[in-house]
């Protein structure tokens, strides 16, 4: 019908193709010729039923999500799928979707306005727009209730989950499973139902009479606490409800103006911006596509503590056998323990059955020896951060693995050139930091050595895939990208207690910006000896005369770790909720006396200046050292790794809405302030703004130039 949307015919079943690599989005032709060939099925007397299918490795993934910048910017008309969407329902001759990969979004807006629908066992359907600061607005949350239920519609609008084949069929979204060739299994579905009665999902109202309206309270509290400062969950659950109360073209129309108004926020350009961005990270401007990885069919972890634990289970949720070897006995009980119950609390919740459980225990080895190492494909590095052990470590993993394996370092702030020189083949050796709980943050920092081989980064790269993780590409310096900007922030964070904030207004002020936690509070988690730790081991590094954070290493000394001794910047109790550590208060007011710093009021505004600028500038000099390949990469770290709101964008695309003009204007009142040593702009910063330009022009001239 056009060239993205194909129409043939077997026998008294016209298919109808979506061809629109690579996920078949509805981008402009897609619904135009959809509807051509919709029209001219309609239109053919020979034809009883039609079916729909996309090319590829799936349905419909949604709307063209690049489209909704140019609507919003008006370089485009709305994008108009509801007129498309009612011809689909009142097509005289019945319609059967059939589905595979994802019918997310208007995929599956599309989906639920025909008359049947068959899926893939694999397949999965879902309204994710939340997650893109937006509502369904295509008619998903008036039909969605109709066919799923109004609990289950709430859910999957406001939360954006999908759900899996078996339970779409459950729920009544899908009609029938078809294991086997699903464009054969369609098209002999509408052969047996192309002499039935058309059934219209938006006539169908059964599922919306006696609903208990505390579905609707209860998913707003639910959306209040997990998508804290987000007004799109609670439109979507205003949009869903509207359903029990208004008429279909009623419920559309205050859909479609809900829909309206979060496209315009500008939550959703940081939304879309995020989603564009984890895509962006991918792509190495000196690596191409076409660079050849290694084959990665089995792995070993050395150290089973926290994170060689969580990593291990990453390796075997992928379904890769593993060996995860530790020095002790104990050690080892101890880490292949804290595996097993954090796959049953899973199991528990369920997340996955007890015999997927039990497979991935199965792929897991718990080792002393060295044992099988020569045939591991990578082993990765999860001992304490020292460059000694480490090295010591590296020289021992050398000998054992054979030549093609990757060696690979969770080091989270050392040198990884330095590691690598403990080996003979420092090509082979990279980075991998994972975040704790490793098993949990969908990050992963890919650290490029200047000797790593570029077929080992972009195994890396492949991998972090693999495992379900975003892999961000590095550069090698103290701390890569996402700790080396954090040390500047948790400084003021905690030089604003210096100088006269309270530990609850810094983290409480954070936390209302929007972060997962304060930044006493996540230091608090990490443990205040972590770092305590590192700065000892960099002390030759620090200038003299230059101002350094104080409190910390004082909490230390008294053995105030943080949440694990119950005490820290805050007081814990044994469930860890925090309270204000008085003892805490006053430590602080003798620090800042000994030291002969002056207390005074601090604002909130001045603590989100101090501590967010701090990050972007040290983002701005990341850059401009190569370091970060683009600012959306830093900003992908710090919403994947650090607890940033994702609907701010994060710090490099929060720095661009303020206007870097105001952030350098900012920045330069705090050097004069403060001090060059901590405070002297970042010189991509100055020259951006000297330029009037910002972030986004920045990748924009990076990427086109590198393309
Ligand atoms: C919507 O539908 C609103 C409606 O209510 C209608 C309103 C009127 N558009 O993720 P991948 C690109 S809102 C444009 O690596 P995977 C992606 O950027 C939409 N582009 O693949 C990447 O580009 P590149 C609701 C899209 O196999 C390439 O495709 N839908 C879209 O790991 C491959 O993507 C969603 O939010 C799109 N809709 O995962 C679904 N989707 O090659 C969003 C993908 O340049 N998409 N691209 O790097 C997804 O969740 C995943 O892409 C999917 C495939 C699971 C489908």
């Amino acid at each position: 019908m056009n060239e993205l949307v194909k129409l043939s015919r077997q026998e008294s079943i016209a298919v109808i193709t979506i061809d629109n690599p690579p996920v078949n989005a509805l981008s402009p032709g897609v619904p135009e010729g959809i509807r051509a060939a919709l029209d001219s099925a309609v239109a053919d007397p020979a034809i009883k039923a039609m079916v729909v299918i996309g090319a590829g490795s799936t349905f419909i993934a949604g709307a063209d999500i690049r489209e909704f910048g140019k609507m919003t910017s008006g370089e485009r008309p709305r994008i108009a799928l509801y007129p498309l969407l009612l011809a689909i329902e009142d097509s005289p001759k019945p319609v059967v979707m059939a589905i595979h990969g994802q019918a997310f979004g208007g995929g599956l807006e599309v989906a639920m306005a025909a008359h049947y629908r068959v899926i893939a066992p694999g397949a999965q359907v879902g309204q994710p727009e939340v997650k893109l600061g937006i509502i369904p607005g295509a008619g998903g949350t008036q039909r969605l209730p109709r066919l799923a239920g109004v609990a289950k519609a709430v859910e999957m609008c406001a939360f954006g989950e999908p759900v899996p084949a078996q339970e779409a069929v459950a729920l009544g979204i899908a009609d029938r499973i078809i294991a086997g060739d699903l464009l054969e299994g369609a098209v002999a579905f509408a052969r047996e139902i192309a002499d039935q009665p058309a059934r219209k999902t938006r006539g169908r109202t059964e599922k919306l009479a006696n609903v208990d309206t505390s579905i609707f309270a209860n998913a707003r509290e639910l959306a209040r606490k997990t998508r804290r400062g987000q007004p799109a969950p609670l439109a979507a659950i205003d949009a869903v409800e509207s359903s029990t109360k208004l008429s279909f073209e009623e419920g559309c129309k205050l859909e479609t103006r809900l829909f309206q108004e979060c496209l315009y926020s500008n939550q959703s350009k940081a939304l879309i911006y995020a989603f564009f961005g984890e895509c962006a990270v991918n792509k190495i401007p000196d690596i191409p596509k076409s660079t050849p990885v290694y084959e990665i069919r089995s792995a070993a972890v050395i150290g089973a503590g926290t994170m060689g634990g969580g990593i291990a289970m990453n390796y075997a949720n992928a379904g890769i056998p593993v060996r995860l070897k530790e020095t002790s006995q104990e050690a080892l009980d101890r880490g292949m323990a804290i595996i097993r119950k954090n796959y049953a609390a899973s199991v528990q919740k369920g997340r996955f059955s007890q015999a997927a459980m039990d497979e991935r225990m199965r792929l897991i080895a718990p080792q002393l020896s060295y044992e099988g190492f020569d045939r591991a494909d990578i082993i990765v590095e999860a001992v304490f951060e020292s460059m000694e052990l480490k090295k010591q470590v590296f020289g021992e993993m050398d000998v054992v693995a054979k030549p093609s394996c990757i060696l690979a370092s969770n080091t989270s702030t050392l040198d990884i050139d330095q590691i690598a020189s403990a080996t003979k083949r420092p090509h082979m050796v990279i980075g991998h930091h994972f975040f704790s709980p490793a098993n949990v943050m969908r990050l992963l920092e890919v650290v490029r050595g200047k000797a790593t081989a570029k077929e080992v980064i972009a195994t890396s790269m492949a991998l972090g895939k693999r495992l379900k993780k975003v892999a961000v590409l590095a550069g090698n310096c103290r701390g890569f990208i996402g700790n080396r900007m954090l040390a500047p922030y948790f400084r003021e964070a905690q030089f604003l207690l210096e100088e006269g904030a309270s530990v609850e207004l810094v983290n409480q002020t954070m936390y209302d910006f929007g972060w997962a936690m304060g930044p006493l509070a996540v230091s608090d988690l990490a443990g205040l000896d972590v770092g305590w730790r590192i700065r000892k081991e960099f002390k030759h590094l620090e200038k003299p005369g230059v101002r350094v954070p104080l409190v910390a290493d004082r909490l230390c000394e008294m053995g105030h770790f943080g949440q694990k001794t119950g005490r820290g910047f805050s007081r814990y109790d044994e469930n860890r909720r925090p309270s204000p550590d008085s003892e805490t208060a006053v430590l602080i007011e003798e620090v800042a006396r000994e030291a002969g710093i002056g207390r005074r009021t601090i604002t909130p505004d001045e603590i989100v200046d101090r501590c967010l600028f701090a990050l972007v500038n040290e983002g701005a000099r990341l850059l401009g050292e190569g370091i970060a390949l683009r600012a959306v990469d830093i900003d992908v770290v710090y919403l994947n790794g650090y607890g940033f709101p994702a609907w701010r964008g994060g710090p490099m695309f929060y720095a661009d809405t303020v206007g870097l003009n105001k952030v350098l204007a900012r920045i330069e009142e705090f050097e004069t302030r403060h001090g060059s040593d901590l405070w002297s702009p970042a010189p991509l910063l100055q020259q951006l703004v000297s330029e009037g330009k910002t972030f986004a022009n920045y990748d924009q001239k990076g990427i086109l130039a590198s393309a």
